[in-house]
This record gives C-alpha cells, structure tokens and sequence, in this order.
C-alpha cells in the first residue's frame, strides 16, 4: 500500500512540474566560475572560526546533481577569499541543480561555512549572470555562463 501511495505522490510531482518557458539555453555548455565569498568575522555562535583567532581558510566544493564536480582549493587566513575557479563546462538539461558547499579547512574537523546552498539551472539564473548564496555565516558568488 505504502508503494502505491509514494508512486501517486511522484507521478503529482512531475504532473505539476513547471517547464522553463526560455529553453533556448539547455543542451549547450555552461560554465560554472566560483568567483569568490564573504565570511562573517565570527562563527553563528559567536566563536571564532579557528582557535588561533587567525581568520577561516576557506575552499568551496560544487556538486551538479549530487556529483562532486570540482573544488575551489582553500586559501589561507581570509574572509574575502576570490577564486575565479571554473570546473570543466558541462553540457545542461532543464531540470539541474548546482549545489555549493563552502568549508573552512582545519587541521582535525572542518567548519562548515554553508552547506548544501542550491541554486536551479534555469534560463533566469542564465540571465542574472549566476547567483550567490546568502547565509548567517556568509555568502559565495557564483558566475554561469553558456556558450
Ligand atoms: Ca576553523
Ligand atoms: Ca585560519
């Protein structure tokens, strides 16, 4: 019964899926360019990022559809960090979510800055030229371009 009940839910799902009404950007090439971010001084939880009070050593990885596809390294002692980092151009279909995480690298357990900030691969985003991902700890700016 249960089996029953999940196939009704998804086959709603893509019923009501709403289809992008500007496709003339899928099935080309895009390009993915993590530009840089900005940190907040401190941790949500008011501590600092490290325990030598030296700023995050932040790097960023970016994951097409739940595949890691590429890291931006991590730069040492910065709130500010710029990478102009772009994995190798992916050819996109409609549907695609691009999903960043932005870690402070530490010797032991790394902070998670943000994680999982998704961002839908649809004609608007083309058009914004990319997006950023807000968050209390920070946001990331990413560049998208298609060719
Ligand atoms: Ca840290
Ligand atoms: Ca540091």
């Amino acid at each position: 019964m249960r089996i029953i009940v999940a196939l009704l839910l998804t086959a709603a799902c893509t019923t009501h899926q709403h289809h992008d009404p500007d496709p003339e950007f899928y099935g080309r090439s895009w390009t993915f360019t993590v530009l840089g971010a900005s940190i907040e001084p401190k941790k949500a939880n008011g501590q600092d990022w490290d325990p030598d009070l030296s700023p995050p050593d932040p790097f960023a990885r970016i994951y097409l559809d739940g595949q890691l596809l590429g890291i931006a390294p991590t730069i040492d002692d910065t709130f500010d960090p710029t990478w102009n980092y772009a994995p190798a151009p992916q050819i996109i279909f409609e549907g695609s979510l691009l999903s960043i995480d932005l870690i402070d690298s530490d010797t032991f357990d790394d902070d998670p800055i943000f994680q999982g900030c998704g961002t839908a691969l649809t004609s608007a985003t083309v058009k914004a030229g990319g997006a950023s991902c807000p968050s209390q700890n920070g946001t990331v700016d990413l560049a998208i371009t298609v060719e």
